[in-house]
């Protein structure tokens, strides 16, 4: 529901169609002054709010799956204890945004049943398979590389609450990032195969990273309102522009070639031409037809299912405690 109100926001209001009231808190937004729960917002900017944040929570949570499937693959102890602990910083990520939306007035519940029942999304990253061990090496290094590259500026967003979550899941996604690393060097300086299988991960998943930066500016529906209120700070080109200019020459350091026959430095620019990615394959996977689109659903839905005693019984116990409480 709250996906479906938010499509309204895609045009950017301008000065002389704001009441006095949204003049004031685009004022508030300029002058670089945080936006809290109990403040003032426009109807748009509180929806758009819930929308990111819900769809950047359930990211968080979706993306423990991919990664998840390799626990007990992990080739040594000390790897699959690294692993376990990112896994579990996801699932920390996602509490903190689902607690910053609820500041909002959306509960995680209702979030959850919109994103079970379609009305939201989460990252089209997370519909791709992870098929070998090299693919943790290439999520850890460019999927939360690219997720720091977008969250970074979010710690200055305009929403206190978001804000400030995005400072402890930096530091986290940096460490991430680190990790996926070290599995890529360990991998390129290994066998003949384990080279290969770096190869291959880099190869699948160059484009996907490309994607989650969102599609480019010209078809980018919310970036010009999300930006007028500090929302996003930067346009998902100029984001993509810096993963691509950061990301390259780590794949150099590596020995491994970018997947991209157009890829070249352009002196002028102080930044690298690079083919865009297939922004069909995008839209096929947002409208759920990507690899893996219905095993993630599946798994939330199960988890949503198996839930279920649990949030009944939370419901019951709240319920017996407010009834002694009101005899008393
Ligand atoms: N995937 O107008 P646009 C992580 C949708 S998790 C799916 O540019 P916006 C990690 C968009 O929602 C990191 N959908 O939108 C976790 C919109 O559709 P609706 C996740 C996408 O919001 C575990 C439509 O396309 N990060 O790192 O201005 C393990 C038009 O797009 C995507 C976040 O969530 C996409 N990639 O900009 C490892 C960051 N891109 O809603 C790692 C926070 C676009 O109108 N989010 N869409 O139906 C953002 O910064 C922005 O929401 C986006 C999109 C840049 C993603």
């Amino acid at each position: 529901m709250y996906a479906q109100m938010v499509k309204s926001t895609g045009t950017l209001m301008s000065r002389e169609d704001m009441s006095p009231q949204e003049a004031a808190f685009q004022d508030r937004v300029d002058a670089g002054d945080k936006i809290e729960p109990q403040d003032w917002m426009p109807e748009g900017y509180r929806k758009t709010l819930i929308r990111q944040i819900g769809q950047h929570a359930h990211s968080e949570i979706v993306g423990q799956l991919p990664e998840g499937n390799w626990i007990t693959r992990a080739p040594t102890l000390e790897r699959k204890q690294i692993l376990i602990a990112k896994v579990q910083d996801e699932a920390g990520h996602g509490l903190y945004l689902y607690c910053a939306a609820e500041t909002l007035g959306v509960s995680r519940d209702e979030l959850t049943e919109d994103l079970l029942a379609g009305r939201m999304k989460y990252s089209s990253i997370f519909n791709y398979p992870t098929l070998t061990w090299a693919d943790i090496g290439a999520v850890g290094w460019l999927v939360d590389g690219a997720a720091i590259m977008n969250q970074v500026p979010l710690q200055r967003t305009s929403y206190g609450p978001y804000a400030r979550a995005m400072v402890r899941i930096c530091k986290e996604e940096s460490f991430h990032q680190r990790q996926g690393y070290s599995i890529m060097m360990k991998m390129v300086n290994g066998t003949p195969e384990q080279r290969e299988m770096a190869q291959d991960a880099l190869n699948r998943f160059w484009y996907p990273s490309l994607m989650m930066f969102g599609p480019s500016d010209k078809d980018s529906v919310h970036s010009a309102q999300s930006m007028a209120w500090k929302i996003k700070m930067n346009s998902n080109d100029e984001l993509r522009q810096k993963f691509v200019d950061q990301t390259v020459p780590q794949a150099e350091y590596l020995g491994l070639t970018v997947p991209d026959p157009e890829l070249r430095w352009n002196e002028e620019k102080g930044g690298y031409d690079f083919s865009e990615p297939d922004w069909d394959e995008f839209y096929q996977v947002l409208r759920g037809n990507g690899p893996c689109n219905a095993e993630r659903i599946g798994a939330r839905q199960k988890a949503w299912d198996d839930g279920a005693w649990v949030r009944e019984g939370l419901m019951a116990h709240a319920e017996k405690h407010a009834r002694r409480v009101a005899a008393e």
